[in-house]
C-alpha cells in the first residue's frame, strides 16, 4: 500500500509541475478529492491490520499535505508569471516621448541683459536698480535738464499724473525715459568710489519701427572716484566691447552732446566686416549732476554711459527688425 501511495504522489507532483494556473483548481479536486486515487487508498485502509493502517495512514497524510503545498507553490508561481507578463505588456517607453517635449528658453533681451551683467561684474562693477515710475526731478532736473531745457524734447515722455498740473514741476511723475536717473540714486545712496551698472526697462512715446520700440531696455554705467579721466571711459568701453562681442570687435568715441555729461560722446562699435554701429551715449559726469548727487565736483569726478540692450540683442543675432523680438511668433523665437 505504501508503494501505491508513493506512485500516486509521484504522478501527482509530475502533473502539478506541468500544469497552468487555470487547471490548478480542477487538479486539486482530481488529486485530493473524494474520487482521487489517494481517496481510494484511504478507503482501503480499513482492511489493514492496526499497525500497517497507522503507518499507511501517516504516509497518506504526509503525501496529501505535500501535494496540497505543491499546488499552492505552483499557483503562486503562475500568479507571479502572469503579473510579470502584464507589466511587460503595459510598459510605456517614456524616453521616446522626450524629444517631443519642447524646451523653453529665456527671451533674447533677457539673455543679452544677463550676459551684460556677467561681463560688467567681471570688470568690477556691481548691479544697481531704480524704479520705472520716476519723478521729474530724478529723470530730468537732477540730470541738468531743468524745466524748459530743450533736450527734454528729445525724450517723448509718458507722464503718469492724470491731471496736467500733476505733470509739471520736479515732483511730477513719469515713466522713466532712460536709466540715467539711477546715476543720481546711486550717488545719493553710497559714498564714492562708485562702480555700478543699472540695466532696466525704459519708456518713450516712440512709434515702433525697425529700430525703435516705445518700451525698451537700457543699461547705465557710472564710475565716480578721484582722478577719473576720459581715458578711463574709453578703456572701459573697449574692454567691454571685446568681452561682450569678441576679439574681432573694437570701439570708438564720437563727439556728441548730452546735458548730463561734459564732454559727451556717442560710442560706436566696429564689426569684423569693418562696418560701424552706434550703440549708446557716454561722457564725463557733469559737475551739476555730481552736485545733485550730493558730491563735490572739486573732489570727485566720474564717467557715465548708457546704451540700448534691445539694439545689442538685435545686432548680436543679426535680427533685421527690433519688433520681431516682441511679436511672439514661435517660428522666430525658437531660433535662439
Ligand atoms: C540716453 O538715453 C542717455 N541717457 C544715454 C547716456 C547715458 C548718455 C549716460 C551719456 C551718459 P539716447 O536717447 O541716445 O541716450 O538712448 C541711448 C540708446 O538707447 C540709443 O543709443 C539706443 O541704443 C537706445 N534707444 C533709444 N531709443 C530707443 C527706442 N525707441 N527703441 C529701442 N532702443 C532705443
Amino acid at each position: 500500500m505504501i508503494d501505491e501511495i508513493q506512485r500516486a504522489r509521484d504522478a501527482a507532483l509530475a502533473v502539478i509541475g506541468s500544469s497552468d494556473d487555470a487547471s490548478l483548481d480542477r487538479l486539486s479536486g482530481e488529486l485530493l478529492g473524494k474520487k482521487s486515487a489517494l481517496a481510494a487508498v484511504k478507503a482501503g485502509l480499513g482492511r489493514l491490520d492496526p499497525d500497517a493502517r497507522r503507518t499507511a495512514g501517516q504516509a497518506l497524510n504526509e503525501v496529501m499535505a505535500e501535494i496540497a503545498a505543491a499546488i499552492d507553490d505552483r499557483r503562486a508561481q503562475a500568479a507571479a508569471a502572469a503579473l510579470a507578463a502584464r507589466i511587460a505588456a503595459e510598459q510605456l517607453d517614456l524616453t521616446e516621448a522626450r524629444p517631443l517635449q519642447p524646451r523653453g528658453h529665456l527671451h533674447l533681451v533677457t539673455q543679452a541683459w544677463e550676459r551684460l551683467e556677467d561681463v560688467f561684474i567681471g570688470l568690477g562693477f556691481t548691479v544697481a536698480e531704480g524704479p520705472e515710475v520716476e519723478t521729474d526731478w530724478f529723470n530730468f532736473e537732477a540730470l541738468n535738464m531743468g524745466e524748459g531745457h530743450p533736450a527734454r524734447g528729445e525724450f517723448d515722455t509718458l507722464f503718469v499724473g492724470r491731471d496736467p498740473s500733476e505733470q509739471a514741476g520736479a515732483s511730477g511723475t513719469l515713466l522713466r525715459t532712460h536709466t540715467s536717473p539711477v546715476q543720481i540714486r546711486a550717488m545719493l545712496a553710497q559714498e564714492p568710489p562708485i562702480h555700478i551698472v543699472a540695466p532696466g526697462r525704459v519708456f518713450r512715446r516712440d512709434t515702433p519701427d525697425a529700430t525703435h520700440m516705445p518700451v525698451f531696455h537700457q543699461i547705465e554705467g557710472l564710475v565716480v572716484d578721484r582722478g577719473i579721466t576720459m581715458a578711463d571711459l574709453a578703456g572701459t568701453i573697449e574692454a567691454f566691447t571685446r568681452a561682450f562681442f569678441g576679439e574681432g570687435f573694437t570701439s570708438r568715441l564720437r563727439p556728441s552732446y548730452f546735458p548730463f555729461t561734459e564732454p559727451s560722446a556717442e560710442f560706436d562699435i566696429r564689426r569684423p566686416d569693418g562696418s560701424w554701429l552706434e550703440l549708446g551715449g557716454c561722457g564725463m559726469v557733469h559737475p551739476d549732476v555730481l552736485r545733485a548727487g550730493g558730491l563735490d565736483p572739486e573732489e570727485w569726478g566720474g564717467f557715465a554711459f548708457g546704451f540700448g540692450i534691445d539694439r545689442m540683442a538685435v545686432m548680436r543675432h543679426a535680427v533685421a527688425d527690433i519688433r520681431d523680438m516682441y511679436v511672439n511668433d514661435i517660428r522666430f523665437i525658437e531660433q535662439f
